[in-house]
């Protein structure tokens, strides 16, 4: 497992945290994930200001979409990206959805599909309210919410509009464009924090 390969992650923050505010934990956190040995952000979106999912349930998150170079096998990058969370005084035993200071969330790598189809469907397909407390215990690749969250797809469309879902065959634009206009409300990208440019 040493080919080059590139990954999606999702950053999301909707705390102030040692860091600052939840759009300067993204920043930082950025910054942390491309000094990582084998990890190199090639493309960072613009942060962006998404309404809490569900609605109501805590202050407004930033959001944002970074493409990694990576030779990490996904295992290794996750545990690399849930070791930045911690570093971060992220506390994962207050349950799923709460309130979060850093949330970094491996989207996909390259057109990988993990465990397998089947199981990608069942977890694509559950229930939103067997959602809230049902959790794979496997990685799953592509992460099986992608197609339902524009806070997700907005930014990735910035950086990679044609990444295909292997499972979907829909582009991330296609993706974007199917959850219709009303997707998008509430949601403004911050200006002010163009962190594009990666060296
Ligand atoms: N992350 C969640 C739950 N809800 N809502 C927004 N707007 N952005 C997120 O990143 C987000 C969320 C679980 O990780
Ligand atoms: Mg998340
Ligand atoms: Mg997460």
């Amino acid at each position: 497992m040493s080919s080059f390969t590139f990954a999606f992650i999702g950053l999301g923050a909707n705390l102030p945290s040692a860091e600052g505010s939840a759009s300067e934990a993204l920043i930082t956190a950025a910054g942390i994930v491309h000094a990582e040995p084998d990890i190199s952000i090639v493309a960072f979106s613009r942060l962006w200001r998404t309404p809490a999912f569900p609605a109501g349930s805590g202050p407004d998150f930033a959001n944002a979409v970074a493409k990694l170079q990576t030779n990490l096998p996904p295992e290794t990058l996750l545990d690399r990206l849930h070791k930045i969370e911690a570093d971060f005084g992220r506390d994962r035993s207050t349950g799923r959805w709460s309130a979060r200071v850093l949330d970094l969330d491996l989207l996909a790598m390259d057109d990988l599909v993990l465990p397998d189809p089947d199981l990608q469907q069942h977890w694509r397909e559950l229930a939103p309210d067997r959602q809230r407390v049902e959790t794979p215990d496997e990685l799953l690749l592509p992460h099986p919410r992608i197609q339902d969250r524009a806070f997700v797809l907005a930014p990735w469309a910035e950086i990679a509009p044609n990444w295909r879902h292997p499972l979907l065959r829909q582009s991330v634009a296609q993706m974007l464009a199917a959850l219709g206009p009303d997707a998008l409300t509430g949601m403004t990208p911050m200006s002010g924090h163009n962190i594009r440019a990666f060296p």
